[in-house]
């Protein structure tokens, strides 16, 4: 039995090890990935350096934490406080930060990108670890709070929709609902590129399938819905955390953020206990490293404990 306490820090450290285990590699194909790394697990993490995706993650944490609930203001501004341009953000992100930091309200500011519709970008569900956490009992909030989390950056609906069933994969894991998960997201999920995600990952894991077959079918892109899905497949193929995570990693491409995703529902379901040592050891210390994410898992922890019959008064402010 995995204590929660150890899955809200599983599902945080998770993240950023599957971040920072996919950084040096991100972009790179499958066969390039092998030849840096190695066959099967035991891979020496090469940096431990996080990116985008784990920075943005300790802004949303943040914000949750200082605001016990959703602020979007105050989320856009930590997230522009936060921003190192080393990190490798996407132009469209970079831009969008840049509006709200003159002025432009924290949910409009993304809403004229690609012509007008907003992004689809998986960079609002490799964030939402988060939220998965201290909304874990709740789908609704859930939902509600990953779809106005995400619109800071993310106003396409297939954007915040995967942050939303990434969210919930991991409130699900934190619910120790690995079974289930497949059938319980087809439920959730609203648009049918979802729902047919879904349907798919559900026949895929009845045989063994190539990643070939896997990239083909679920996708290794940075579109949210070619690899939300593919983390939800990569943590339910496997039994333990490390095994998900090399496989998630290994399937090439984006691999930072489908590693991050990957890694925040395992470790939300294996617990902090789950993932490898020598990874956790290897993760970058310093004013927001490896001991400051693991606080924030913590704090976020004992909001949900402490804060529980307040947050569900309040849920969120503006
Ligand atoms: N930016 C990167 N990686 C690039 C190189 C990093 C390098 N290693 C370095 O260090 O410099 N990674 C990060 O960005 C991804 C998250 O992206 P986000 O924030 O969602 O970006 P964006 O631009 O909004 O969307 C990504 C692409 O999706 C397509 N797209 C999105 N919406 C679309 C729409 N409505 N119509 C058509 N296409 C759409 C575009 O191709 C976007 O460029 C993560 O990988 C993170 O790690
Ligand atoms: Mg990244
Ligand atoms: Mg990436």
């Amino acid at each position: 039995m995995v204590d929660l306490r150890s899955k809200f820090t599983g599902a945080l450290i998770g993240s950023a090890v599957g971040d920072a285990l996919g950084a040096p590699v991100e972009g790179w194909s499958m066969e390039m990935v092998r030849s840096r790394y190695r066959e099967g697990t035991g891979w020496t993490m090469i940096n431990g350096r996080y990116t985008d995706d784990t920075e943005l993650m300790i802004g949303v944490a943040e914000s949750l934490i200082e605001h016990k609930g959703f602020n979007g203001a105050d989320m856009a501004r930590r997230f522009i406080q936060n921003y190192d341009a080393t990190r490798g953000y996407s132009p469209w992100t970079q831009e969008t930060l840049q509006r709200i930091r003159e002025g432009v309200r924290w949910d409009k500011a993304s809403e004229n990108l690609f012509g007008g519709k907003g992004s689809y970008g998986n960079g609002a569900a490799m964030r939402v670890a988060p939220i998965g956490l201290l909304y874990y009992d709740d789908a609704d909030t859930l939902r509600d709070v990953a779809y106005k989390s995400s619109s800071i950056t993310h106003a396409h609906e297939l954007g915040k929709e995967g942050a939303a069933l990434q969210a919930f994969s991991i409130a699900l894991a934190v619910r120790g609902e690995k079974e289930g998960m497949v059938p319980e997201l087809q439920e959730f999920a609203r648009s049918e590129v979802y729902k047919k995600k879904l349907g798919k990952i559900a026949v895929l894991l009845q045989k063994e399938r190539t990643e070939r077959e896997i990239i083909a079918e679920l996708g290794n892109g940075e579109a949210a819905f070619n690899s939300v899905p593919t983390a939800l497949y990569s943590f339910l193929r496997f039994d333990t955390f490390e095994a998900s995570v090399v496989y998630a990693v290994g399937l090439g491409g984006d691999t930072d953020t489908i590693g991050a995703m990957t890694g925040a529902i395992g470790g939300a379901y294996y617990g902090e206990g789950g993932i490898p040592n020598q990874w956790v050891e290897r993760l970058e210390e310093g004013a927001r490293g490896m001991s400051y994410i693991k606080r924030l898992a913590e704090e976020l922890y004992h909001l949900k404990k402490s804060d529980c019959n307040f947050m569900s008064a309040q849920r969120y402010t503006f």
